[in-house]
């Protein structure tokens, strides 16, 4: 049984559409009220917003469930290949808006509510986010699970229920505060637990070599892994596709009665105590080798659990005829591996096909290595996996035999057919045996299992090609693919900007760009008609309102709306460049200090928005939080200078404060040192809201440019081609700072913005001390270009028919960028997957 649904019966065992649904107003109120009367989660003698949230999401949910039960049944009947998008992160959000979207019931929703005395827009702030990811990976993994079902492609998420999933950060004196944030305090509306979806996973114990010959793992400890499944609705289309999300478990004999009784409460529930750690945090602190263990627990928890059910639903589809051949599995499966955090899908899948089903060494590797593909996103080397082997060899001592297997073979076939290569396989083999610290190279194992690697844009996947993986290229030189990344426009426009969606609508006559993003590029004829502009200047001044609200709600700062709206929001990292942000503020900051009031006059007003969360052990970038809240502290205050700039650190950035910054933003910065942003998405959410950007040719900041046009993209600093040299010139003594650059670093260290320790954070770009990196990021060789650049902005942003023409032509070019292309192409280039659209 595969959801308790046995295929030869399915059809007639569930019932389908046996419930039509509310479609009325009226009726969909009384449906709220009903689940708000029988859903035992409140008492029922209030009907506040809170409430009100929790039983129009269920009123919500029965619908989804209906589309959700079809799609399963015709996906088990039509038996298409499937994908399976393996991530230990998804970063989702608040469902409410999306799902009331996707479905289509905006209308009858909020009419309904109104009746109720409610407001649909005032509810769906009652949601908490659904923080399970970091950052940008996290939310690639949710934005492509949205196109997927808007697609119709028969293609699942799998990932791990995390109990706490990303903190909330709080901004005190001390600077960032990290705090657990409970997204199931009450509990999630949009999680169904599947009590019948159980699998037993292992850690530990020891091999056994049976009389056959064939080996098996046994031993250790087993814990269950629990299926929970969120439904992901497509944009108006029946197909609701599923992520699925494992707890970990103990089971009742692993609870020993005899010793609780005993009063050892502890050690009688001591597995219990283990599962519970499994799925407790996101991202547990992996500076101890306790942590460290506990995060490749969470890794082959997901792997194994998910492969089990892949597998099962794989024989559970064979036909009434009997077996399937296993050669048959990569025409059924496809498995993507989201970065190198899934990796052990590998090890974990031949073990199942070898030990389990009884298959040998070639099948499983055949089967494997056509099944899996992987996706590279980071060429930090810091960020590249490596997993001790002694740690390896305890907690997983089979799959640490197959690695070494597959390792063994690789240097073989390297050795018998690339001889030239003979000198590097220490580089391109999977093991390491660094005497100090043998591991297994994650990245590696997934290029030579995987049958496609691939980068997330263009310029990114060349430097894996030319840097990270050039030996395997001519090796492979097929298997190496660009799939540039992209963001669900439902989302990221639709949804979070309805006033500017309308005003596309009109002037395109169609709303199919939802769905067809490639037709923004009809808003060009446009860009100069006065009607347009003005319609436009008016729907991007309602979100800046917004924002203004939004802002003065959670600092207190009060922001003028006539001001240049300039926001960077992203995690907080040295590579991502928030110093350089910071000091051109401090230094434009000076300049206003130094001018007359008239002169002042004559600038451009700006606010900047500065938000993200940095990483709670990653001193540095906590540093960076500090001097922005500083800064801003001082120059808020200052009435010399507050008509002409703010700067605002914005707490707690997250999904649904994207979804307010955004659609309010005019510039965006996305300035990192070039070649080390992998893409970057949120680039192309604020494009796609007729932001501009100011930016270095990095990541897919190369291929908006291209879109949107060179005029509508202030470009600055170095390429990543020239990143490399001027490292060495500067380690040479050759790097002459510029005296601006200097002044704003004096001005800090003049202590202006208070007496907090910046000396490491400023050490940093001089290379001169303990803390000195010798600037590795370069802010200060692109700093004299980024300044000039931002006077550039300042007087583009003068000529207000100018700027509002340049915004409509960002939004135009934008068009490349919607996951709907990208999950197109991984579903045709890389999966071999078709739509399988709910009739
Ligand atoms: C990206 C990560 C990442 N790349 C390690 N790598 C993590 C690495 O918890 N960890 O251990 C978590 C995340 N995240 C981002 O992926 C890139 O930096 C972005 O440039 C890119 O847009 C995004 C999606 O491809």
């Amino acid at each position: 049984k595969v959801n308790g649904v046995a295929k030869s019966k399915t059809s007639d065992k569930i019932p389908v559409a046996a419930h039509p649904l509310a479609e009325d107003p009226t009726d969909i109120a009384s449906n709220i009220k009903y689940h708000a009367l029988y859903s035992p989660h409140f008492s029922p003698v209030k009907f506040e917003p809170e409430q009100a949230y929790y039983a129009a999401a269920e009123s919500v949910r029965d619908r989804l469930i209906q589309q959700w039960n079809e799609t399963y049944l015709h996906y088990h009947k039509v038996d298409p290949k499937q994908t399976y998008y393996l991530s230990m992160e998804f970063l989702q959000g608040r469902a409410l808006t999306n799902a009331i979207g996707n479905l289509d019931i905006q209308d009858a929703y909020a009419s309904a509510l109104n009746k109720l005395g409610h407001e649909l827009e005032e509810i769906t702030e009652q949601e908490k986010d659904m923080a399970l990811g970091n950052g940008g990976l996290g939310r690639l993994a949710s934005c492509f699970l949205d196109s997927m079902a808007t697609l119709n492609l028969p293609a699942w998420g799998y990932g791990l229920r995390y109990r706490y999933g990303l903190f909330k950060q709080r901004i005190s004196k001390a600077g960032q505060e990290e705090m657990a944030e409970d997204w199931l305090e009450k509990f999630s509306p949009w999680e169904v637990v599947r009590h019948d979806v159980v699998f037993p996973v292992r850690f530990f114990g020891h091999v056994e070599v049976l009389p056959t010959g064939s080996r098996k793992w046994v031993g250790g400890e087993v814990l269950q892994a629990l299926a929970y499944d969120i439904p992901i609705p497509g944009y108006k289309t029946k197909n609701t596709n599923s992520l699925r999300l494992w707890e970990a478990k103990a089971s009742a004999q692993d609870f020993n009665l005899f010793q609780f009784n005993d009063g050892q409460y502890q050690s009688a529930a001591e597995l219990h105590a283990r599962a519970s750690q499994i799925c407790a945090v996101l991202y547990p602190g992996d500076a101890t080798e306790e942590g460290k263990l506990l995060r490749l627990k969470q890794q082959f928890f997901l792997c194994s659990a998910s492969l089990q059910d892949i597998i099962a639903r794989f024989k559970e589809r064979k036909d009434e005829t009997g077996v399937r051949a296993w050669s048959e599995f990569p025409t059924k499966v496809a498995v993507q591996l989201n970065d190198t955090h899934p990796t052990l899908a590998i090890p974990e899948l031949m073990r199942l096909l070898m030990d389990e089903e009884g298959l040998g060494w070639d099948d499983a590797w055949d089967v494997t290595s056509k099944t899996i593909a992987y996706t590279n996103h980071t060429v930090l080397p810091e960020a590249l996996e490596k997993w001790s082997q002694v740690v390896m060899s305890k907690l997983l001592p089979r799959h640490m035999e197959i690695i070494e297997e597959i390792d063994k073979r690789f240097i073989a076939i390297i050795k018998s057919t690339r001889p030239d290569l003979e000198s590097k396989i220490n580089d391109i083999r999977i093991l390491d045996h660094n005497p100090n610290k043998p591991v297994v190279r994650m990245a590696n194992l997934c290029v030579v299992s995987g049958h496609t690697v691939n980068g997330v844009a263009q310029l990114h996947s060349d430097i894996l090609k030319a840097e990270l993986f050039a030996d395997y290229v001519s090796i492979w030189p097929t298997k190496f693919q660009n799939k540039t990344n992209g963001i669900t426009p439902r989302r990221w426009l639709k949804f979070c900007s309805p006033e500017l969606s309308l005003i596309i609508t009109k002037w395109l006559k169609t709303d199919k760009w939802v769905t067809n993003l490639d037709l923004l590029v009809g808003l060009r004829e446009f860009a100069d008609n006065p009607e347009l502009q003005a319609e436009w200047d008016s729907a991007k001044m309602a979100n800046k309102q917004r924002l203004v609200q939004y802002i003065s709600r959670v600092t207190g700062e009060s922001i003028d709306p006539n001001s240049l709206f300039d926001i960077q929001v992203k995690r907080i990292h040295e590579y991502k460049r928030q110093l350089l942000n910071i000091l051109g503020a401090v230094y434009r900051y000076k300049k206003l200090k130094e001018m007359s009031p008239e002169e002042r006059k004559t600038t451009t007003p700006r606010t900047i928005m500065i938000g993200g969360k940095a990483f709670a052990t990653y001193t540095n970038a906590k540093r960076i939080v500090k001097l922005v809240s500083d800064v801003g502290a001082v120059v808020n205050t200052d009435p010399e200078v507050n008509d002409y700039l703010k700067v605002v650190f914005v707490p707690n950035y997250n999904v649904s404060v994207a979804e307010v910054l955004i659609p309010g933003s005019e510039l965006s910065q996305h300035i990192s040192t070039a070649g080390m942003e992998a893409s970057g998405t949120s680039n192309m959410k604020f494009a796609l809201n007729g932001c501009l950007i100011i930016g270095t040719l990095d990541g897919a900041n190369v291929e908006i440019r291209e879109e949107v046009g060179e005029d509508n993209f202030f470009l600055f600093g170095a390429t990543a081609d020239q990143v490399p040299k001027l490292r060495k010139d500067r380690e040479n003594g050759l790097f002459k700072p510029d005296p601006r650059y200097e002044e704003a670093k004096q001005f800090i260290r003049s202590k202006v913005f208070g007496s907090y320790d910046y000396e490491p954070l400023l050490d940093s770009l001089e290379g001169n001390s303990g803390y000195g990196r010798g600037d590795y990021f370069l802010v200060g060789q692109d700093f004299p270009t980024y300044i000039d650049t931002q006077a550039k902005v300042d007087e583009a942003y003068k000529d207000r028919k100018r700027w509002i023409k340049m915004s409509i032509l960002s939004t135009a070019g934008s068009g490349k960028f919607s996951s709907d292309r990208t999950i197109s192409q991984y579903a045709k280039e890389i999966w071999n997957i078709e739509a399988c659209p709910v009739p």
